[in-house]
């Protein structure tokens, strides 16, 4: 009844601003966000992994504890896959054990960083052998999305080197090419290659494939199935990742997030936790890319993948994932209500302030009322956290005890 009442009023103020809620409301139950299926498991820093209890034990607990995610949420339905943590001797099985619970596997992410013949490099590594070796393990990783029924491999390299003069840069990116070409040969056509940068760690003076330049460049060298994708963590300090993702998305290039929150570095904390304006920025420049004349940019703003890569240190895991997404649904349903076109008759008037005025205002917006409203038309809890806290779940699990999977 309260909720009625306070959704009644913040549709009335909402159509005061030219706002109509129906589109909202349809956009945010169309949100899909895919969950990491390391963020279930316990990780650290370098200088210890504390273990919790109640964390999976293997690929199937980690689909159980994602489904828990899905059904207090309606909106997370996939699971991204790291190999070889997730390793199974059956994927079908894997696959067919994720469908019971109501998902899909979603994005296959090669490891190519844990290896000892990687210390060196992977797709880049001096030795033809080491190459070949990374060439194999991301074809495998091809055909691990081909029998989970996923569509996406999900490309992060740690290759890059501490020094100068360590490697030859030029022929390091020559071969990480050769290697990908390869591998985008494997892929279906209606799969995709997404190509993540980072411009540090674990390397410290030069990184492979150390920004989205770059992973953009391969990307149009590989053809249209190859794809950006942008971590949110993985940028200089101050960098306009709006920006990015504005200019990747007129090239039709943007193809996924790995959605964290960073303090310093890659921080990988929950996702707009420390920078909700960055993300509700994002949004609005895919939702307004959503707008754009040109039907192609259109389309890519339309099939972006939104996932998260989280790495849950203190805090249970679960509960993370979970406050992860909704803090993501609440910057999205912010941006659902800026009056863009408020926002381009600003611009032609080169009123900076309105512009500006435009955009903030909607972030200030306490969309509460809003998510409440959806959350109930999709049978879902309206308070999702409230709701795992009240469900038993996580005493439930205390009997898998301490020492489950981990990175
Ligand atoms: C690297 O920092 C990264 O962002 C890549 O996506 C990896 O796959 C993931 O983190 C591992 O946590
Ligand atoms: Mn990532």
């Amino acid at each position: 009844m309260m909720n009625d009442r306070a959704y009644a009023l913040f549709e009335e103020q909402q159509k005061d601003r030219g706002i109509s809620l129906s589109e909202a409301k349809e956009k945010l139950k169309a949100l899909k966000i895919e969950t990491p299926s390391w963020g279930y498991g316990d990780s650290g820093t370098r200088f210890k992994v504390f273990q919790q209890e109640g964390v999976p034990r293997d690929p199937f607990e980690k689909m159980e504890d994602a489904s828990v995610v899905h059904k207090l949420t309606g909106i997370c339905p996939s699971v991204a896959i790291h190999i070889p943590w997730d390793r199974v001797d059956d994927y079908g099985k894997l696959k067919a054990h994720a469908e019971q619970l109501g998902l899909a596997i979603g994005a296959v992410n090669p490891n190519l960083f844990q290896d000892d013949d990687y210390k060196f490099g992977s797709v880049t590594n001096v030795k033809a052998a080491i190459r070949q070796k990374a060439t194999e393990q991301l074809l495998e990783c091809v055909d691990i999305a081909k029998q989970t029924g996923s569509k996406e491999i999900s490309l992060w390299l740690a290759d890059g080197t501490n020094y100068p003069g360590q490697g030859d840069i030029r022929k390091r990116k020559n071969w990480m090419y050769e290697c990908l070409a390869e591998v985008y040969e494997a892929l279906d056509d209606d799969m995709r290659l997404l190509i993540e940068y980072k411009f540090f760690e674990p390397a410290f003076y030069h990184t492979d494939l150390a920004d989205w330049g770059m992973a953009y460049n391969l990307a149009q060298k590989l053809g249209p199935k190859a794809e950006v994708l942008v971590d949110t963590g993985h940028h200089a300090q101050g960098t306009n990742i709006e920006h990015i993702v504005a200019y990747l998305l007129d090239e039709k290039r943007l193809g996924g997030f790995h959605f964290n929150s960073r303090k310093y570095a890659d921080d990988d904390l929950i996702a707009g936790a420390h920078n909700p304006y960055e993300l509700f920025l994002i949004f609005s420049q895919i939702l307004d890319a959503c707008r754009d004349s040109d039907p192609n940019v259109r389309k890519t703003a339309e099939h972006i993948s939104y996932m998260l890569d989280q790495c849950h240190n203190l805090e249970p895991k679960i509960p993370a994932v979970l406050r992860s997404v909704m803090n993501v649904q609440t910057q999205f349903a912010k941006a659902l209500l800026i009056n863009f076109d408020e926002v381009k008759k600003a611009q032609e008037d080169h009123d900076v302030l309105a512009a500006e005025a435009a955009i903030r205002e909607a972030f200030e917006i306490d969309v509460k009322p809003l998510l409440c409203a959806v959350r109930e038309e999709m049978n879902v809890p309206p308070d999702p956290l409230k709701a795992y806290a009240e469900s038993g779940y996580a005493e439930k699990i205390l009997a898998r005890g301490k020492g489950g999977a981990s990175w």
